[in-house]
Protein backbone atom coordinates (compact mmCIF):
# COMPACT_ATOMS: atom_id res chain seq x y z
CA UNK A 1 0.00 0.00 0.00
CA UNK A 2 1.03 3.14 -0.93
CA UNK A 3 2.37 5.12 2.61
CA UNK A 4 1.69 8.86 1.15
CA UNK A 5 -2.28 7.91 1.33
CA UNK A 6 -1.84 7.71 4.71
CA UNK A 7 0.17 11.08 5.08
CA UNK A 8 -1.71 14.08 6.74
CA UNK A 9 -1.80 17.09 5.09
CA UNK A 10 -2.01 19.91 6.86
CA UNK A 11 -4.59 22.79 5.84
CA UNK A 12 -2.95 25.64 4.10
CA UNK A 13 -2.05 28.47 5.96
CA UNK A 14 -4.28 31.62 5.78
CA UNK A 15 -3.59 35.02 3.98
CA UNK A 16 -1.73 37.73 6.08
CA UNK A 17 -3.46 41.27 5.86
CA UNK A 18 -2.00 44.82 7.29
CA UNK A 19 -5.04 46.70 8.94
CA UNK A 20 -4.73 50.63 7.94
CA UNK A 21 -3.04 49.56 4.71
CA UNK A 22 -4.60 50.91 1.48
CA UNK A 23 -3.45 49.22 -2.13
CA UNK A 24 -0.58 47.82 -0.42
CA UNK A 25 0.58 51.24 0.96
CA UNK A 26 1.05 51.78 4.11
CA UNK A 27 1.44 55.31 5.20
CA UNK A 28 2.42 55.67 9.04
CA UNK A 29 3.36 59.69 8.18
CA UNK A 30 -0.02 60.12 9.80
CA UNK A 31 0.81 59.08 13.65
CA UNK A 32 -2.42 58.17 14.05
CA UNK A 33 -2.21 55.21 12.47
CA UNK A 34 -2.10 51.84 14.67
CA UNK A 35 -1.30 48.85 12.03
CA UNK A 36 -1.33 45.20 12.86
CA UNK A 37 -1.18 42.28 11.06
CA UNK A 38 -4.10 39.93 10.80
CA UNK A 39 -5.29 36.85 9.32
CA UNK A 40 -8.10 34.02 9.62
CA UNK A 41 -7.22 31.42 12.26
CA UNK A 42 -5.11 28.55 12.12
CA UNK A 43 -4.73 25.44 13.68
CA UNK A 44 -1.60 25.07 14.76
CA UNK A 45 0.70 26.22 18.03
CA UNK A 46 3.84 27.53 17.11
CA UNK A 47 4.67 30.39 15.31
CA UNK A 48 7.63 33.26 13.96
CA UNK A 49 6.70 36.42 12.42
CA UNK A 50 8.26 39.03 11.09
CA UNK A 51 8.31 42.41 9.05
CA UNK A 52 11.47 42.34 6.72
CA UNK A 53 12.66 45.31 4.65
CA UNK A 54 15.33 47.70 4.24
CA UNK A 55 16.56 51.21 6.51
CA UNK A 56 18.05 54.57 5.40
CA UNK A 57 21.16 53.15 4.70
CA UNK A 58 19.81 50.14 2.23
CA UNK A 59 20.64 47.46 5.31
CA UNK A 60 18.14 44.85 5.83
CA UNK A 61 16.00 45.94 8.54
CA UNK A 62 13.73 43.16 10.12
CA UNK A 63 11.14 43.79 12.92
CA UNK A 64 10.68 40.72 15.26
CA UNK A 65 6.90 40.04 16.06
CA UNK A 66 7.06 36.64 16.85
CA UNK A 67 9.84 34.55 18.02
CA UNK A 68 8.81 30.42 17.76
CA UNK A 69 5.97 31.80 20.07
CA UNK A 70 3.21 29.09 21.23
CA UNK A 71 -0.15 30.83 19.82
CA UNK A 72 -2.71 31.80 21.95
CA UNK A 73 -6.41 30.07 22.21
CA UNK A 74 -7.22 33.52 21.11
CA UNK A 75 -4.59 33.57 17.66
CA UNK A 76 -6.01 30.13 17.13
CA UNK A 77 -9.59 30.86 17.29
CA UNK A 78 -9.62 34.17 16.08
CA UNK A 79 -5.94 34.62 13.83
CA UNK A 80 -3.45 37.33 13.67
CA UNK A 81 -4.44 40.49 15.37
CA UNK A 82 -0.69 41.94 16.05
CA UNK A 83 0.21 45.58 16.13
CA UNK A 84 3.42 46.34 14.88
CA UNK A 85 4.68 49.91 16.64
CA UNK A 86 4.83 53.22 14.66
CA UNK A 87 8.30 53.63 15.85
CA UNK A 88 9.62 50.91 14.44
CA UNK A 89 8.19 51.25 10.84
CA UNK A 90 9.94 54.69 11.05
CA UNK A 91 13.10 52.95 11.01
CA UNK A 92 12.28 51.17 7.11
CA UNK A 93 13.34 53.70 4.48
CA UNK A 94 10.60 55.87 3.34
CA UNK A 95 8.78 54.51 -0.25
CA UNK A 96 10.63 51.20 0.03
CA UNK A 97 9.00 47.45 0.13
CA UNK A 98 8.74 45.61 3.05
CA UNK A 99 7.79 41.89 3.47
CA UNK A 100 5.35 40.24 6.55
CA UNK A 101 6.76 37.19 7.02
CA UNK A 102 4.95 34.38 9.60
CA UNK A 103 5.84 30.05 9.56
CA UNK A 104 4.12 27.77 11.95
CA UNK A 105 6.11 24.70 13.03
CA UNK A 106 2.67 22.26 12.34
CA UNK A 107 4.18 19.80 15.55
CA UNK A 108 4.55 22.50 17.46
CA UNK A 109 8.16 22.13 18.42
CA UNK A 110 10.74 24.69 17.91
CA UNK A 111 12.22 23.31 15.04
CA UNK A 112 12.52 26.42 12.80
CA UNK A 113 13.30 24.33 9.66
CA UNK A 114 10.57 22.64 9.91
CA UNK A 115 8.19 25.33 9.20
CA UNK A 116 5.21 25.76 6.35
CA UNK A 117 5.31 29.63 5.90
CA UNK A 118 2.37 32.12 5.29
CA UNK A 119 1.18 32.99 1.87
CA UNK A 120 3.55 36.29 1.66
CA UNK A 121 2.15 39.39 2.12
CA UNK A 122 4.23 42.42 0.44
CA UNK A 123 3.24 45.94 1.18
CA UNK A 124 5.27 49.71 0.35
CA UNK A 125 6.01 51.75 3.62
CA UNK A 126 5.71 55.47 3.83
CA UNK A 127 6.89 57.42 6.67
CA UNK A 128 7.24 60.67 6.31
CA UNK A 129 5.33 63.16 4.67
CA UNK A 130 5.97 64.92 1.46
CA UNK A 131 7.91 68.09 1.86
CA UNK A 132 7.38 70.52 -0.79
CA UNK A 133 9.80 72.64 -2.36
CA UNK A 134 8.56 74.35 -5.99
CA UNK A 135 10.87 77.50 -6.94
CA UNK A 136 10.38 79.75 -9.92
CA UNK A 137 13.08 81.70 -11.09
CA UNK A 138 11.53 82.55 -14.66
CA UNK A 139 15.14 81.56 -16.40
CA UNK A 140 13.38 79.67 -18.39
CA UNK A 141 11.06 82.47 -19.28
CA UNK A 142 8.09 80.19 -18.09
CA UNK A 143 5.40 81.05 -15.54
CA UNK A 144 6.28 77.76 -14.51
CA UNK A 145 2.79 77.00 -13.87
CA UNK A 146 1.21 79.68 -12.03
CA UNK A 147 -1.55 81.55 -13.99
CA UNK A 148 -1.77 85.40 -14.91
CA UNK A 149 -4.31 87.10 -13.11
CA UNK A 150 -6.03 90.62 -13.74
CA UNK A 151 -3.38 92.31 -11.91
CA UNK A 152 -0.80 90.44 -14.12
CA UNK A 153 -1.67 90.66 -17.61
CA UNK A 154 1.09 93.38 -18.45
CA UNK A 155 3.67 90.34 -16.99
CA UNK A 156 7.17 90.19 -19.21
CA UNK A 157 10.16 88.52 -19.17
CA UNK A 158 13.19 90.92 -18.30
CA UNK A 159 16.84 89.91 -18.26
CA UNK A 160 18.03 91.06 -14.52
CA UNK A 161 21.04 89.66 -14.90
CA UNK A 162 22.85 87.37 -17.34
CA UNK A 163 21.22 84.39 -17.68
CA UNK A 164 18.98 85.92 -14.81
CA UNK A 165 15.04 86.25 -16.07
CA UNK A 166 12.66 88.05 -13.99
CA UNK A 167 9.20 89.47 -14.20
CA UNK A 168 8.27 93.09 -15.06
CA UNK A 169 4.81 94.40 -14.49
CA UNK A 170 5.04 98.02 -15.66
CA UNK A 171 1.23 98.46 -16.15
CA UNK A 172 1.25 101.04 -18.76
CA UNK A 173 -2.24 100.29 -20.09
CA UNK A 174 -4.80 103.32 -19.48
CA UNK A 175 -7.82 101.37 -19.47
CA UNK A 176 -6.51 98.93 -17.58
CA UNK A 177 -7.49 97.39 -14.16
CA UNK A 178 -4.02 96.60 -12.72
CA UNK A 179 -5.75 96.15 -9.26
CA UNK A 180 -6.23 91.89 -8.40
CA UNK A 181 -4.28 88.61 -8.81
CA UNK A 182 -1.08 88.76 -10.73
CA UNK A 183 0.06 85.17 -10.41
CA UNK A 184 -1.88 82.13 -8.93
CA UNK A 185 -1.56 78.77 -8.00
CA UNK A 186 -3.27 75.41 -6.30
CA UNK A 187 -0.51 73.38 -4.44
CA UNK A 188 -1.37 70.12 -3.17
CA UNK A 189 -0.10 70.26 0.88
CA UNK A 190 -1.18 68.35 4.05
CA UNK A 191 -3.71 69.20 6.47
CA UNK A 192 -2.15 70.72 9.59
CA UNK A 193 1.36 71.34 7.72
CA UNK A 194 2.58 74.80 7.11
CA UNK A 195 3.69 76.44 3.99
CA UNK A 196 5.38 79.32 3.11
CA UNK A 197 5.16 81.72 -0.01
CA UNK A 198 8.15 84.24 -0.47
CA UNK A 199 9.17 86.07 -3.78
CA UNK A 200 12.09 88.63 -4.68
CA UNK A 201 10.44 92.46 -5.66
CA UNK A 202 11.95 95.72 -6.87
CA UNK A 203 10.44 98.88 -7.96
CA UNK A 204 12.24 99.65 -11.38
CA UNK A 205 11.33 103.23 -11.63
CA UNK A 206 11.12 106.52 -9.33
CA UNK A 207 6.83 107.01 -10.83
CA UNK A 208 4.13 107.03 -7.50
CA UNK A 209 2.18 105.88 -6.79
CA UNK A 210 3.86 102.57 -5.93
CA UNK A 211 2.66 99.05 -5.98
CA UNK A 212 1.02 97.46 -3.12
CA UNK A 213 1.92 93.72 -2.98
CA UNK A 214 0.71 90.94 -0.26
CA UNK A 215 0.31 87.31 -0.46
CA UNK A 216 -2.88 84.85 -0.21
CA UNK A 217 -3.00 81.29 0.78
CA UNK A 218 -6.97 80.17 0.64
CA UNK A 219 -8.40 83.23 2.66
CA UNK A 220 -5.89 84.14 4.40
CA UNK A 221 -3.79 87.55 3.33
CA UNK A 222 -0.61 88.75 4.23
CA UNK A 223 -0.01 92.64 4.79
CA UNK A 224 -0.03 95.15 2.35
CA UNK A 225 3.59 95.74 1.12
CA UNK A 226 4.23 99.27 -0.38
CA UNK A 227 6.75 98.62 -2.84
CA UNK A 228 9.20 102.01 -2.79
CA UNK A 229 12.45 100.62 -3.14
CA UNK A 230 14.47 100.15 -6.30
CA UNK A 231 16.29 97.20 -4.88
CA UNK A 232 15.34 93.71 -4.59
CA UNK A 233 13.41 92.76 -0.96
CA UNK A 234 12.38 89.28 -0.34
CA UNK A 235 8.31 89.39 0.90
CA UNK A 236 7.43 86.10 2.81
CA UNK A 237 3.98 84.99 3.67
CA UNK A 238 3.01 81.29 5.69
CA UNK A 239 -0.33 79.69 6.51
CA UNK A 240 -1.58 76.60 7.80
CA UNK A 241 -3.11 73.96 5.16
CA UNK A 242 -7.12 73.62 6.17
CA UNK A 243 -7.43 70.88 3.03
CA UNK A 244 -5.60 68.51 0.59
CA UNK A 245 -4.81 71.54 -1.73
CA UNK A 246 -4.61 75.36 -1.22
CA UNK A 247 -4.43 78.50 -3.76
CA UNK A 248 -1.21 80.64 -3.19
CA UNK A 249 -1.62 84.44 -4.94
CA UNK A 250 0.77 87.41 -5.46
CA UNK A 251 -1.65 90.30 -5.59
CA UNK A 252 -1.04 94.11 -5.99
CA UNK A 253 -3.92 96.06 -3.96
CA UNK A 254 -2.84 99.63 -6.38
CA UNK A 255 -5.14 99.79 -9.34
CA UNK A 256 -2.99 102.82 -10.61
CA UNK A 257 -1.45 102.67 -14.04
CA UNK A 258 0.78 105.71 -13.33
CA UNK A 259 3.53 104.33 -11.40
CA UNK A 260 2.75 101.28 -9.90
CA UNK A 261 5.53 98.79 -11.62
CA UNK A 262 7.24 96.37 -10.08
CA UNK A 263 9.68 93.39 -10.91
CA UNK A 264 9.81 90.00 -9.31
CA UNK A 265 12.01 86.68 -9.33
CA UNK A 266 12.10 83.66 -7.26
CA UNK A 267 8.92 82.93 -6.43
CA UNK A 268 9.03 79.51 -3.84
CA UNK A 269 6.70 78.14 -2.43
CA UNK A 270 7.42 75.42 0.04
CA UNK A 271 6.78 73.40 3.25
CA UNK A 272 7.90 75.40 6.56
CA UNK A 273 10.83 73.69 8.51
CA1 LIG B 1 15.47 84.64 -12.32
CA1 LIG C 1 2.73 101.90 -14.56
Amino acid sequence: MNKQAFEIQPPPLPALDMSGAVDGVLDVSNSDLKPAVTSNPWAQPRLWLEAAGIDNSGQNHTITLYESQTATPEQQAHGFNTPIPREELLNFANKSTFHIKGKIAFDGNSDETATELFPPLELTIINQKEKLYELVDFDDQTYGGWTKGPGGVELQFVLDAPGDYALFNNTSDVGGQHKGIVLQKTFPTTVGEIYEVSVDVKKVNAGTPHAMLFFSIDNDNSPINTISKLTWTNLKFSATAASNTMVVALNNDQSSTNGNDFTINNLLVKSAL
